[in-house]
């Protein structure tokens, strides 16, 4: 069984991921680990961290000789500003007069519930787990879990649809998000230039006023075969997966499947997607749809169209311009406490949700496969695709 916790803190010495359940013989590439960390630190409307930041993988087991070996694997991100850090937040007593209390709690961030229910006098170490930086050690494993997908021939790409008002209204071919991928600047991650100069006009109007943006990013499976996922129970269908998958990340308040959102007010006759046959069809059987509404999920399984999950972001809860809190020591109405932070995150959320994805795919992938060896695995995997050729 595949599965991967993290632990670490923001501004603590390092983030870490355990990943374990994975094939041995299954190749690493330490450059595209540290490439997918990178995309996930770009974008318009990042705060001053990712200045300070230059993630990097450091694998600590699972890999040796380049390739997993069945062991589990442990991944650990450096934090760089944990130099700025280290009186502040020992591990040990240290000494308290250094602490940085975070002293009233901001609306929409996890300060007050975590304060509340770990009974801290401040939010401190509220903030510090709850921050999105945590999203790095999701990324570290889930570009193993891609690393594993792409054996297989599957690919998980995003792209932004949405910041502010500002939205991408045409469709998106799978060329487009692959060139978006590995562009080396990084704006707002909107695969088309006009939507995406509207939506770095949103950022630029929080910047200007002291608030901050959301939006919706959009994952993108692409070449997966019909089969993954069941209705066989609820927790093993594939769309409770990724939802979960994507709606753990920070922010996100939303989680769409194709055009689930759409589908609510549509007649049944404009929102399914018919079906056709071609006998040499270049899928994984003969079987063609006219349309993807469905985001290639039906009845909790893989249909063999491109899967399409969006996630919705609530704009980031520290406010230069904050709105109104209480004081945790005097229960006075104070602002809310401010500290240095992103304004927009959009592009960045959709790489975490990437490999969020990736790890739900690479899951329900294992689940039917199985494989204690990449051998193993793909033999099953080929032997499954010559089955769906001959059905
Ligand atoms: C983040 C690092 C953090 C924040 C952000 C995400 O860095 P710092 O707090 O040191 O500026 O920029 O955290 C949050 C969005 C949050 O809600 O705390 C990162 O690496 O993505």
């Amino acid at each position: 069984m595949l599965r991967f916790t993290t632990a670490g803190e923001s501004h603590g010495e390092a983030l870490v991921a355990n990943l374990s359940g994975l094939p041995a013989g299954l190749g690493i590439q330490q450059a595209f680990m540290d490439r997918e960390l990178w995309r996930r630190q770009q974008g318009y409307g990042r705060g001053g961290r990712m200045r300070i930041e230059t993630d990097t993988a450091h694998i600590l087991s699972g890999v040796r000789h380049g390739h997993t070996i069945g062991s589990p694997i442990a991944i650990l991100i450096a934090n760089r500003d944990w130099k700025n850090w280290e009186e502040s937040l020992p591990v040990e007593p240290g000494d308290p007069a250094k602490h940085k209390a975070v002293k009233s709690p901001r609306p929409g961030h996890a300060d007050l519930a975590g304060a509340l229910k770990y009974n801290l006098p401040e939010a401190r170490y509220v903030l510090e787990r709850a921050s999105a930086r945590e999203s790095t050690a999701r990324v570290a494993a889930g570009s193993i879990a891609k690393l594993f997908l792409r054996e297989l021939g599957i690919e998980v790409l995003s792209h932004v649809i949405q910041v502010g008002n500002a939205r991408l209204r045409r469709a998106v071919k799978w060329d487009e998000l692959v060139a978006l991928a590995a562009k080396d600047e990084v704006l707002l991650g909107c695969v088309d230039a006009e939507s995406e100069q509207a939506m770095k006009a949103e950022v630029d109007a929080v910047l200007r006023t002291g608030d901050t943006v959301g939006g919706i990013f959009e994952v993108v499976v692409h070449n997966i075969p019909p089969g993954l996922g069941t209705y066989a129970q609820w927790d093993e269908r594939l769309d409770t997966r990724l939802a979960a998958a994507v709606m753990s990340l920070q922010a996100v308040k939303a989680v769409e499947i194709g055009d689930g959102v759409l589908a609510a007010s549509s007649p049944g006759s404009s929102i399914h997607d018919e079906i056709g046959y071609e006998r040499t069809g270049s899928g994984f059987s003969g079987f063609t749809r006219a349309s993807n509404h469905a985001g290639g999920i039906e009845g909790g399984v893989s249909n063999g169209c491109d899967l399409i999950v969006r996630g919705y972001l609530k704009p980031i809860s520290t406010l230069r311009r904050p709105l109104a809190s209480v004081d945790f020591a005097t229960r006075e109405p104070v602002k809310a406490a401010y500290e240095r932070s992103d304004v927009c995150v959009v592009p960045a959320a959709g790489v975490a949700a990437e490999s969020m994805v990736a790890i739900a795919i690479a899951t329900a992938a294992l689940d039917k496969f199985g494989g204690d060896s990449m051998l193993e695995t793909l033999r099953n995997f080929h032997g499954y695709c010559e089955q769906l050729k001959n059905y």
